[in-house]
């Protein structure tokens, strides 16, 4: 191997970008104690026989609490490589590094600016960004990154901790950088970057790549998930880097999510409170995650057709994993078109509101209040006390519903606006087991030998007999 010599550094700034001195200045004298940066505790596992997770995870992560949490920064290069403006990359790292603790229960502080790799380990700072000008380039490689699980070890080109670090690759032809500041500008700018310095940051943290194959643990092709294999939706992996124009999201994939829940747990302290989150103008894959409140998704001002399951546990069992528990939801907008925009959803989530197009929504066990708005929708029921409005148009009712292994039944289902000759109530059994009766105000209401209870607000008659 060549070796390049490390250029000076001049020691004054370095004690002030040291991790203590930006700890300080950042508390501002307050009361906050601050935590002297310590490498964290690496902790393996052996695989768990689950495809899901074992496709996604490394096999190792980071020991951490609110107490003793992972410390991450930025670095100049191992062989002397001078970022020009490492705030401005810093920055987007924070930003990064930010999108973990949206879904799992995971402590990450941003510890500084390096002069290198093992000056930031010398420091206590567990994960490193840093990038190289002199190794790819000599290996052949035109990766745009290379990332290093925590248990990391081995080649470590003279790096004392380099499980944790993300190399980015300066000389890849996908950033065509003229110059550093170009480079500098691309990872600043782009979404591509980002979504780059996204996957390759998550690595470090005990996430896989689901393409690649280790000694214990299978790629996607070796799986019951291999038909997923190239929508980003599940996996920031499945990026394809082809050009830095290219559509992406921001965010991590379902895939991500759930193995990053296996390794910290699920993340408790998000969106708490009562969110509507309006949903009604996204253009891309977008994620919701959610621990606390009674929430509403907002699709109210589209007047494109919106698919979206509400979230459920049963579904994270039925088509991710058992090991994590947590309610999965989501669909899409414009649905199997071009136009389709994918929303994912971590958490709970009760209620919904959708605008003008054709909407199905799949309801979840918790009590959900229901506004289809105009267009033809169709409403799967569940269980819950649940309130709905199909709004105008010709709406469909399924009083009980099975998608995969997830079966639902209408328990304790309102539907207010039901329009007798325009709306249609579906009820799966045969007349003889569907009992219609009025309730005390009156109104329509059918139940089923299957545990349906359905009442239809303002309906004074058998809709069984006058539809
Ligand atoms: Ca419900
Ligand atoms: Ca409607």
């Amino acid at each position: 191997m060549k070796s390049f010599k490390v250029k000076s550094f001049d020691k004054k700034k370095q004690l002030l970008l040291s991790p203590f001195a930006l700890a300080i200045s950042a508390c501002g004298g307050g009361g906050k104690s601050e935590i002297t940066p310590s490498l964290s505790a690496v902790r393996t596992f052996d695989p768990t026989g689950d495809d899901l997770i074992d496709m996604v995870t490394s096999g190792s992560y980071y020991k951490n609490s609110s107490n003793e949490p992972i410390f991450y920064g930025l670095a100049h290069g191992h062989y002397g490589e001078q970022w020009e403006n490492p705030e401005g990359v810093a920055e987007v790292l924070q930003d990064v590094m930010s999108e973990f603790p949206k879904y799992a229960d995971i402590h990450l502080q941003y510890a500084g600016i390096f002069a290198s790799p093992n000056a930031a380990s010398d420091a206590g700072v567990s994960v490193v960004l840093t990038f190289d000008k002199f190794i790819f380039e000599s290996s052949g490689s035109t990766s745009e990154w290379q990332g290093f699980f925590p248990h990391a070890d081995e080649n470590d080109f003279g790096v004392k901790q380099i499980g944790g670090d993300v190399y980015l690759n300066f000389n890849s032809d996908l950033w065509k950088a003229t110059d550093q500041a170009d480079f500098e500008r691309i990872l600043t700018e782009t979404d591509v970057a980002y979504a780059i310095i996204l996957d390759g940051m998550s690595k470090t943290l005990g996430l896989k790549n689901t393409d690649h194959e280790t000694t214990t643990r299978p790629t996607i092709a070796n799986t019951e998930f291999a038909e997923n294999s190239e929508d980003y939706t599940f996996s920031v992996s499945h990026i394809p880097y082809e050009s830095l124009s290219d559509e992406v999201g921001n965010t991590l994939g379902s895939y991500d999510i759930l193995g990053l829940m296996y390794l910290y747990g699920p993340a408790t302290n998000v969106n708490l409170g009562d969110t509507v989150y309006d949903l009604s103008n996204a253009s891309k894959f977008t994620i919701i995650s959610d621990s606390e409140g009674v929430d509403t998704l907002s699709f109210e001002t589209t007047d494109r057709d919106v698919s979206i399951a509400l979230p459920d546990a049963r579904i994270t069992k039925d088509e991710y994993t058992d090991l994590v528990d947590i309610a999965f939801g989501g669909g899409a907008i414009n649905l199997g078109t071009p136009q389709e925009v994918v929303i994912g959803i971590v958490g709970e989530i009760e209620n919904i509101t959708t605008g003008s197009g054709d909407d199905v929504i799949y309801t979840n066990p918790s009590d959900n209040i229901v506004n289809a708005g105009l267009g033809d929708d169709i409403i799967l029921l569940s269980a819950g006390a649940d309130t709905v409005y199909g709004g105008s148009g010709a709406d469909t009712f399924y009083a009980e519903w099975l998608v995969g292994d997830v079966y639902s039944v209408a328990a304790n289902t309102v539907i207010k606006d039901f329009e007798v000759g325009i709306d249609t109530l579906e009820l799966p059994h045969p007349p003889d087991e569907d009992v219609f009766s009025l309730n005390l105000d009156g109104f329509a209401t059918y139940s089923t030998s299957y545990g349906a209870y359905i009442v239809l607000e303002g309906i004074e008659a058998n809709v069984l007999l006058i539809a």
